[in-house]
């Protein structure tokens, strides 16, 4: 959806201060001109611009793109299992699989009665993620989708990062794309865009060396956007990677979205530091959050969305961003992940009634639109406000 904006008066000012040096004025009058800008001149505006010009200049994108609507959607997780094979140093989540003490392990019918949970609840999505464990394998998961969709055929299942793919196509002894049709018959209707953490293979080395690398991950969404499976992406940032890394990380997605279009989301992940290997590392403070989320909707001219995912973030820094670039806010989610708590993020117990996310959107001046996974509007919650809904959805509190 492309909108017009008529005026960037803001915009003007910022940029015809005499503070601001030719090259920033001419990249920044690029992305203005909606006209793709390099590696090398993102590098430049990450490293030059004020917080103030890439604030300015992400919201111009994002309005342009998505006017002054702000997403959101009605979901719930499942986490089969936080027991992993892999050891990514950043994960505060995962249990070895000999730790029993601390860690779970969900059977089908568990996951079934997470799905009934919901029955007569207008949920549209259930985003299935978890730690990579060897006997939950492409059968297990398979008969799990179909009967998900045979209980509910409504619900879009948005399911398994593409490290979880791989060593769940390794096992099973098939190629991505049998791999990706078995789990598509089987109702899986998109995937999440965990698992990328930092492409750059010095950083990917350090932080995950175990796990699918660059060119599995990307070659795993690749083939699932050309079948007609579409993705999210995402970008673990604040931790040892430096701005250049960022850049090359999202070089390597707006490629790939050129070839195939399947993206739907970007979503920066804040690495969170409490309890696992990297605890030493120092978390990024705000401003390099507001950075990071600009960036990302300036140097992402072929993303239609940008994602805050405020469990991790927060929920009133999440509401911070809306004015830095980002258009979604993810949903609901109910207090059905436990990814980010145990990595210390504020949300210890996430969840968020509809009314909770329409009121911090309506706060910032932005218009609440509840969206399905691929960005239909369900609602716009300022032409049909929460009140008269309640008549008719009396679940809503
Ligand atoms: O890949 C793990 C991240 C991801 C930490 O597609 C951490 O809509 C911060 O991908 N600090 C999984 N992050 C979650 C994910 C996701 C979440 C919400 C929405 C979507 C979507 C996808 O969580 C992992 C990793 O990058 N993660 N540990 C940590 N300590
Ligand atoms: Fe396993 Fe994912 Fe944690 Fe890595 S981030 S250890 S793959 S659960």
């Amino acid at each position: 959806m492309a909108v017009k904006i008529d005026s960037p008066t803001g915009i003007d000012l910022i940029i015809n201060d005499e503070n601001i040096s030719s090259e920033l004025k001419r990249i920044s009058n690029k992305v203005l001109e909606s006209e793709r800008i390099t590696v090398e001149e993102a590098l430049h505006l990450y490293e030059n611009a004020s917080i103030g010009l890439l604030g300015s200049l992400a919201n111009y994108v994002r309005e342009r793109k998505n006017g002054n609507t702000v997403f959101f959607n009605r979901n719930f997780h499942i986490e089969p299992t936080n027991k992993c094979v892999f050891t990514c140093k950043f994960c505060s989540y995962s249990r070895l699989i000999q730790q029993e003490n601390e860690s779970w392990e969900l059977t089908h019918e568990m996951m079934m009665n997470i799905v009934r949970k919901y029955d007569g609840i207008a949920v549209t999505e259930v985003h299935i993620v978890g730690g990579v464990h060897p006997k939950m394998n492409l059968d297990f998961f398979c008969d799990l989708i179909r009967d998900i969709k045979n209980h509910r055929p409504d619900l879009h299942v948005k399911a398994f990062t593409a490290v979880e793919l791989e060593y769940m196509f390794r096992k099973a002894k098939v190629s991505i794309a049998e791999g990706l049709q078995k789990l598509k018959d089987a109702g899986m209707d998109s995937m999440p865009g965990g698992g990328a953490e930092i492409f750059h293979e010095e950083i990917r080395n350090k932080i995950c060396h175990d796990k699918a690398s660059t060119e599995e991950w990307l070659s795993i969404h690749e083939t699932a956007h050309r079948m007609g499976i579409p993705s999210n992406a995402t970008m673990l940032y604040g931790h040892i990677e430096n701005y250049f890394h960022r850049i090359h990380h999202m070089n390597l997605l707006r490629e790939l979205q050129d070839r195939t279009h399947g993206f739907n989301t970007f979503i920066p992940l804040k690495f969170r530091n409490k309890d696992n290997e990297m605890s030493e590392v120092s978390e990024s403070t705000i401003i390099e959050d507001m950075k990071c989320y600009a960036m990302s909707r300036i140097f992402l001219d072929n993303f239609n969305h940008v994602k805050a995912y405020w469990p991790m973030l927060g929920r009133t820094n999440a509401q911070l961003m809306l004015n830095f670039g980002v258009d979604d806010m993810d949903g609901t989610i109910d207090d059905t992940t436990k990814i980010y708590s145990m990595a210390g993020a504020e949300e210890q117990n996430p969840s968020m009634n509809t009314r909770d996310l329409v009121e911090l959107i309506q706060e910032v001046n932005k218009v609440p639109i509840e969206r399905d996974t691929l960005y239909n509007t369900i609602r716009n919650y300022n032409e049909n406000p929460l009140e008269e809904i309640k008549q008719e959805r009396s679940y809503l509190n």
